[in-house]
């Protein structure tokens, strides 16, 4: 599949203190290249202050609404905590450093995209974005607010597939994936927890922890909480997702 142009597809990124820079996995670089697409990389230029009220600072949402005028679709990929003060808690102790330059970057540019039926792949974290930025909440720390939970968080390398997770007949994930059932690695202590009704369950691990959601009445707004971007060297059929959003990012255009 090529698509001439090849589309444009937004990569958010994480920040990183001291030295400055902003980084993201180059996997999901590749991964959008090997699907068709032409990464570019959205760093979130901000002033650090804490969302007022669940918002996004002024320059992050103008910010938003520039870069999406200038992209084709959009990969929400994986990092850090998400600040629970955009789904109206106080911080556990458990909660991991949160950095509200990229929570707001990333919070308008999910709203933004879902008013305006912009193809988003949402990875891990871009998951949990998805949910809060639809109005739904998240366990900040599964371990202690889901004891019963299995391990989440692993140290294995990238592309070890840790646990099970069953896809939902029906569902375009199971489609996509061509599977009922599929081993994935994990990386995360955050889940969704209250899941707005506009995105559909498509995944759960055996423990009940939400691995898959998506937006049957948008184009395409599909999301893992697994790294699929790790996988696809090893097992091609998780490039289908990045194939997807490519496609429904290029209006479903085809050539050669
Ligand atoms: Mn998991």
């Amino acid at each position: 599949m090529n698509l001439d142009p090849p589309p444009v597809i937004g990569l958010t990124c994480s920040r990183q203190a001291a030295p400055e820079r902003y980084y993201v996995s180059e996997d999901y670089a590749w991964a959008v290249a090997a699907a068709g697409g032409l990464p570019v990389l959205l760093p979130p230029v901000g002033t650090g202050r804490r969302p007022p009220g669940g918002q996004a600072p002024q320059g992050l949402e103008a910010q938003a609404a520039a870069i999406l005028r200038r992209l084709d679709g959009l990969v929400l990929t994986g990092g850090g905590d998400v600040d629970p003060a955009w789904y109206g808690e106080e911080p556990l102790p458990a909660l991991g450093p949160v950095d509200p330059a990229r929570d707001g970057l990333e919070m308008a540019l999910a709203r933004l995209a879902w008013q305006q039926d912009m193809p988003v792949l949402g990875i891990c974290r871009g998951l949990q974005v998805m949910v809060v930025a639809l109005g739904g909440s998240l366990y900040q720390d599964l371990p202690s607010q889901l004891p019963g939970a299995q391990r989440h968080h692993w140290d294995t390398a990238r592309n070890v597939a840790v646990h099970p997770v069953q896809v939902k007949p029906g569902s375009r994930l199971a489609e996509l994936l061509g599977r009922a059932a599929v081993d994935v690695n994990s990386f995360h202590h955050q889940a969704a927890k209250a899941v707005p009704a506009a995105l559909k369950v498509t995944a759960l691990s055996p423990d009940g922890v939400v691995e898959g959601l998506e937006a049957p009445e948008r184009r395409f707004w599909l999301a893992v909480q697994w790294h699929p971007e790790n996988l696809w060297e090893d097992d091609p059929e998780f490039l289908s997702l990045f194939r997807a959003l490519v496609l429904a990012a290029g209006g479903g255009r085809l050539s050669s």
